[in-house]
């Protein structure tokens, strides 16, 4: 009997790492560290710490320290002491050191190893915090100390994640449950949520949050909602995260009882004045507003003759005295069926260049269109050179099988990232022109923060890239991985291999070749790029993809809306010619017929079907690859993305066979070899309906 039990206890001891994981803990996972001779050397290294003369009374210190004593404690199997505390305090210690703001950059810190011990050095409290969560990782990722010598400050200033979360606890495209932020319980009740969803933020960088969705309700400026929000913001503070909010730009009537919100009427001006200063009384480190205005049904300036910049400007003045921002969204569109959505913020904003207060940023989503698998770059980056631009990139996967598809995103943010504009010459990426980066969250209640368990990777590459936009998907997918799980080199390999090569296996099974917008009505899950009824032009799937039974494609060169000219020249060389045109961007700028001859030889209908073909045969390819860490990771987890990986496969031939059905319908021509037959007729496509997405109300 004793023999079976310690049996038992022995297998728990050596396998329980490899058991329950949740999830909750993010990357923040800070277990023993198995290595004995590793974690020796990291205690004789770090198992006293110093202060000096740094102040460690400030909230964001105390968190820096908190998190230092927990995170090594955890990862050393002991408790980390000030050295002045220990018995023999010769021996080597931790030491922080205050330096100047021309020594190391706001925000910014220094690690290394020095002559007696490791340093340290930050010219302020973020700094600090930024660097404690930087040696963490150094620590956990089992990275010798020995000679270290890291540098570190942010390249942009603004790092900012955008919730999409609504007052009544729904979010607005959100895959993972409800909204973390609990009206109700506020400002009592401090869910250690809110605390640990500040940490993991920190950990990576993101210094600021906004809690209501864009789609914005008046509500969040009466009082009692600013307790709540201003309870928010303490906790978010100590960790170097300012909080920001939504603002509906018909407020001053909502909410104020003013006929007009006319951002030219003295009335209307001095409501927002007030609300503003209100707002400061109990949030004196309040950031500023987000405002979609003039979009989608949102109130806005347009209403009353008044600009886009006389919008803003009219918040941006109200908010300047006390340091806020306004970051205005240049996603705006009308329904003129002859226009080109695709143009439409940029024939908006450029002409405004010059006209927006200092306070004002202008946000923008990636492409020029909304938030697809694939997309070029939005032609306003670069293109303002008065105006200080946001780049705003959607962590929630909207239109990329929402929770369910295992799709890393890291390629894509990096892919907008590194775009050379030219505006400014060669070298002017999209991220050398932005001044920071905004993400539409992907958080929710569920355990894990973010249903897939993968998809807790593109909170982390966003915060990455926002800090360092240089760093590419692989090193950044590397460390998540390393922290996330603890599997072996090879399995980690697998793991990053897997999330690199997602993104172009979803792209081919969704919208290869450039196609955009195919996903059907409402919740945008699932194909539907038959549909050509909904009230709006550009809702369409059919207006994206012009298929007919010629061809198929959007024509943005001379001879079609001419989006193209929106470029600089050196783009529109890249993009005008089909025969050049790079195949991921053909059927975005060009409209062409089936039989058209690719630049590989291969017949445009073919490619098409080709493409498909190859994404639903890299959704298999990524079950493989998960099936082969079986008892290498967590089993929790393990079984949770096998699941969901059976999904993806499943929906990625939903989206081939539906798709080819309905362009075969229209091209006429055979299915190449190689690709199978659709399982069901065009009929059968388009009959289904899906009314499990989150945010759709089930139909009887
Ligand atoms: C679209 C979403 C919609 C958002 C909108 C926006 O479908 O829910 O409100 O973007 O960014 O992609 O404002």
């Amino acid at each position: 009997m004793l023999k079976y039990l310690s049996l038992l206890v022995f297998c728990l001891l050596t396998t329980g790492s490899l058991l329950a994981e949740d999830g909750y803990r993010l990357w923040l996972r800070y277990d023993r560290i198995a290595n004995e001779d590793l974690r020796t050397a990291y205690l004789d290294q770090l198992r006293t710490f110093r202060t000096g003369e740094v102040d460690t009374t400030t909230a964001i210190m105390q968190s820096a320290m908190s998190e230092l004593r927990r995170g090594l404690g955890g990862l050393l199997g002991e408790s980390i002491y000030p050295a002045r505390a220990a018995q023999n305090s010769e021996g080597a210690s931790l030491s922080l050191q205050r330096v100047g703001s021309d020594e190391v950059a706001a925000e910014g810190y220094r690690i290394e190893d020095a002559d007696d011990g490791i340093v340290l050095s930050a010219s302020d409290d973020a700094g600090f915090l930024y660097g404690v969560f930087h040696l963490l990782r150094l620590v956990q990722s089992g990275e010798s100390l020995d000679g270290v010598s890291v540098a570190e400050a942010p390249r942009k200033a603004i790092r900012i994640l955008n919730h999409w979360d609504n007052l009544d606890g729904t979010v607005e495209r959100g895959y993972a449950g409800f909204s973390i932020f609990e009206w109700h319980t506020l400002p009592e009740i401090i869910d250690q949520r809110y605390i640990d969803y500040a940490r993991a933020c920190a950990s990576v960088g993101i210094n600021g949050s906004v809690v209501t969705n864009v789609n914005a309700n008046s509500l969040i400026f009466r009082p009692d909602y600013q307790e709540k929000a201003a309870a928010l913001a303490e906790v978010f503070r100590a960790y170097g995260i300012k909080l920001y909010l939504t603002a509906r730009f018909s407020s001053p009537m909502e909410l104020g009882g003013l006929e007009t919100a006319d951002p030219l009427d003295p009335a209307v001006k001095s409501w927002w004045t007030e609300k503003v200063n209100e707002i400061y009384e109990r949030i004196p480190d309040f950031g500023g507003f987000v405002v979609k205005a003039n979009s989608e049904g949102q109130p806005g300036p347009r209403e009353y003759g008044r600009s886009h910049a006389e919008g803003a400007n009219m918040l941006a003045e109200a908010l300047e005295p006390h340091g806020g921002i306004v970051m205005w969204r240049a996603f705006v569109y009308n329904s003129d069926p002859e226009a080109d959505r695709a143009m439409q913020a940029y024939e908006e904003f450029v002409p405004l260049d010059g006209k927006f207060r200092d306070n004002v940023l202008v946000q923008v989503k990636n492409g020029p269109i909304d938030f697809q698998p694939r997309e070029p770059f939005s032609p306003l980056f670069g293109a303002t050179p008065e105006t200080p631009l946001l780049l705003e990139l959607q962590i929630t996967k909207e239109y990329l099988g929402q929770g369910t598809h295992l799709v890393g995103l890291a390629p894509m943010f990096t892919e907008t990232l590194d775009a050379d504009t030219y505006q400014d010459g060669k070298g002017t990426t999209v991220a050398s022109t932005v001044a920071g980066l905004a993400g539409v969250a992907n958080i929710g209640t569920d355990r894990n923060w973010t249903g897939h368990p993968f998809n807790q990777a593109d909170w982390y590459a966003f915060g990455r890239t926002a800090w360092q936009p240089s760093l590419t998907a692989k090193e950044i997918y590397e460390e998540w991985a390393t922290l996330t799980y603890d599997g072996d080199e090879s399995a980690t390999n697998t793991i990053v291999e897997m999330l690199l090569a997602s993104r172009e296996i979803c792209v081919n099974y969704m919208t290869p070749l450039g196609l955009t917008h195919q996903m059907a009505t409402g919740h945008h899950y699932g194909p539907g790029p038959w549909v050509a009824n909904l009230g709006r032009p550009e809702w369409n799937p059919a207006y994206y993809n012009r298929a007919d039974s010629m061809g198929i494609g959007f024509d943005r060169t001379e001879s079609g809306s001419n989006a193209l000219a929106q470029y600089a020249p050196e783009v529109q060389a890249m993009f005008a010619d089909p025969k050049t045109c790079p195949p991921e961007y053909l059927l975005w700028f060009h409209h062409l017929p089936w039989d058209w001859n690719m630049q590989n030889g291969e017949r445009l209908w073919d490619e098409l079907c080709r493409s498909y073909q190859e994404g639903v045969e890299g959704t298999q390819w990524l079950a493989e690859q998960w099936a082969g860490l079986e008892g290498q990771v967590d089993s929790d987890r393990h079984r949770e993305v096998s699941q969901y990986l059976q999904v993806q496969q499943r929906e990625a031939a939903w989206w081939r066979d539906a798709s080819i059905a309905y362009f075969q319908s229209l091209s006429g021509l055979p299915i190449p070899a190689g690709v199978p037959e659709p399982a069901h007729n065009l009929a059968y496509y388009k009959s289904l309906s899906y009314p499990y997405a989150p945010g759709i109300r089930p139909q009887w």
